[in-house]
């Protein structure tokens, strides 16, 4: 057991001495990486007494506990000096009166954003809103997630760690992963018949090629007391047709499954992939563009509404992902990045139309 003291104040010694994340990194793999040093005492295990083995097993269960304990404190730390650092270094003073020939210009974003309520306006949406920060029960309770949804993970969702309340509880505090919360309020607020867009950030812990921790979705909702799966396929499909600009445009809807819609579906629009280059409209190709489906009865019941007598469609689609179909914006990542010659070359005059407005 001294050993084990000993070895806890020589590793404690190293994390605190890890002057950056990658010291610290390499300093947590030489202690509990598959050949570290404390992973190489757990191999040892198995050559003591049972006795022997159930006691030296807690000890090292618990010098793991306290070094990694002692690892996120200190990265912890060091993450707040490399902010700080990095604050006091790029200061910006916003005292300074613009460059008039560094006009800015709309983010594509916003004009995608502008284009889709322009269309489902003429449609008779409303716009609703609603807040980033949520609670568990109108992030998943509502929307009929099982209670071991993969998605309620710390691991997909951002939790508030100052949360008063506990894990599972509907009051748990999070950071929305869509904007289908927005329904739930708006259903709870409202009388059918209801017809709400929904606009707005959501936030999932993701990052890579395709997919950044926050995102944009367009989402709707419809509930009336005949509201059917005809009625979804006619609203998408126009929607696409002018968003996308054509006259004529293939579209199939594939069966999916979410657990907030029953029957669900993926919809799909025709193009072509000829030479390399997206064309949306023409095409043996397919492109999957939404998700939908008719709300699920157990969702119209938690929010208060009364499945026996009203029905409806909802859908969603990530606003990044038709920007980036409609305009060629090869990647995902520099929606975020703020690069000046891209928002130059993307982004869009203060005075231009959304072009759905015109047709
Ligand atoms: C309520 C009831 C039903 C919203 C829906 C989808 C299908 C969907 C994804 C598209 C890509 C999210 O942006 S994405 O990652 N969304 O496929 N969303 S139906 O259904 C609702 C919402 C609220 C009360």
């Amino acid at each position: 057991m001294s050993n084990i003291e000993a070895l806890k104040s020589e590793i404690v010694e190293t994390v605190k001495a890890a002057n950056d994340i990658d010291t610290l990194e390499e300093v947590r793999v030489s202690a509990l990486g598959k050949k570290g040093k404390v992973t190489g005492l757990m191999q040892t295990l198995g050559t003591l007494s049972p006795e022997q083995r159930r006691e030296m097993g807690q000890a090292l269960n618990r010098l793991k506990d306290e070094i990694t304990a002692e690892i996120e404190a200190r990265a912890g730390t060091l993450r707040s000096a490399a902010l700080n650092a990095r604050l006091e270094k790029e200061k910006v003073d916003v005292t300074l009166s613009s460059r008039p020939q560094g006009r800015g210009t709309i983010h594509p974003i916003s004009q995608t954003i502008e284009e889709m309520i322009t269309i489902f306006a003429d449609m008779g949406f409303a716009v609703a809103e609603g807040p980033e920060i949520e609670d568990d029960f109108h992030n998943f309770t509502a929307l009929n997630f099982p209670p071991e949804h993969p998605a309620r993970q710390m691991h997909d969702t951002f939790y508030f760690p100052d949360a008063p309340a506990k894990e599972g509880d509907a009051a748990k505090r999070l950071l929305r992963t869509h904007t289908s919360t927005v329904q739930v309020h708006t259903m709870q607020s409202q009388k059918p018949p209801i017809r709400v867009i929904i606009p707005g950030r959501t936030f999932r812990s993701d990052y890579d090629m395709t997919h950044t921790p926050m995102f944009h979705q367009m989402e709707g909702l419809l509930i009336d007391k005949t509201t059917h799966m005809g009625h979804l396929k006619g609203c998408l499909i126009e929607f696409c047709k002018r968003f996308f600009e054509v006259d004529e445009l293939p579209t199939r809807f594939r069966p999916s499954f979410f657990p907030f819609t029953e029957p669900s579906a993926e919809m799909d629009i025709g193009c072509s992939r000829a030479g390399g280059e997206l064309k949306i409209g023409a095409g043996k190709d397919w492109l999957e563009i939404l998700g939908c489906g008719m709300v699920h009865p157990n969702v119209l019941k938690n929010c208060g509404i009364d499945p026996d007598e009203y029905q409806g469609f909802a859908f969603g689609m990530g606003i990044e992902r038709v920007a980036m179909l409609k305009y060629g914006i090869p990647d995902l990542r520099t929606f975020f990045e703020s690069d000046l010659r891209w928002l130059k070359h993307y982004g869009f005059g203060p005075m231009e139309q959304p072009n759905a407005a015109l047709s």
